[in-house]
């Protein structure tokens, strides 16, 4: 099944959202298969966000991402990419629709709160960025009939 690779940033941990956070993908529906606190090394932030070398906001947010601890977090469901992207909202939390994450919770474009991978492959790479095999667990909900045909 599909996976995802999620991170909510320094200041959603700042801002107490870790719990809210995630309590909107386990009542969606989907699974968690990996989760951890940890700091950001200036090396994996760069890596992370190599596609945005070039970019003008490369070096904020880099500086941005290692300056507080972040929860780095792998979710599985049918489309959970795509579904998690619309969850999360647009990344200007100023015209994120309301009932997305940074809709609800943001107002600034450096300070937009979580991060979702924007396609199939990103997310692979993402999480083999992030986590260890060892550090996924391979797990099926019980309620699993009652989420899935
Ligand atoms: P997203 O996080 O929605 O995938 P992105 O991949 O285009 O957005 O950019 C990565 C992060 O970089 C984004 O979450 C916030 C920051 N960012 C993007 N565009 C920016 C801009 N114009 N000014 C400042 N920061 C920006
Ligand atoms: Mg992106």
């Amino acid at each position: 099944m599909e996976l995802t690779f999620l991170a909510i940033k320094p200041d959603g941990v700042q801002r107490g959202l870790v719990g809210k956070i995630i309590q909107r993908f386990e009542t969606k529906g989907f699974t968690l298969v990996g989760l951890k606190f940890m700091d950001v090394s200036k090396k994996l932030a760069e890596s992370h966000y190599d596609i945005h070398r070039e970019r003008p906001f490369f070096a904020s947010l880099v500086e941005f991402i290692t300056s507080g601890p972040v929860v780095a977090m792998v979710w599985k469901g049918d489309g959970v990419v795509a579904s998690a992207r619309k969850m999360i909202g647009a990344t200007n939390p100023l015209i994120s629709e309301p009932g997305t994450i940074r809709g609800d919770f943001g107002v600034s474009i450096g300070r937009n709160i979580i991060h979702g991978s924007d396609a199939i492959e990103t997310a692979q790479r993402e999480i083999s960025l992030w986590f260890k095999d060892e550090e996924l667990v391979d797990w099926q909900p019980q309620i699993s009939t009652w989420l899935y045909e």
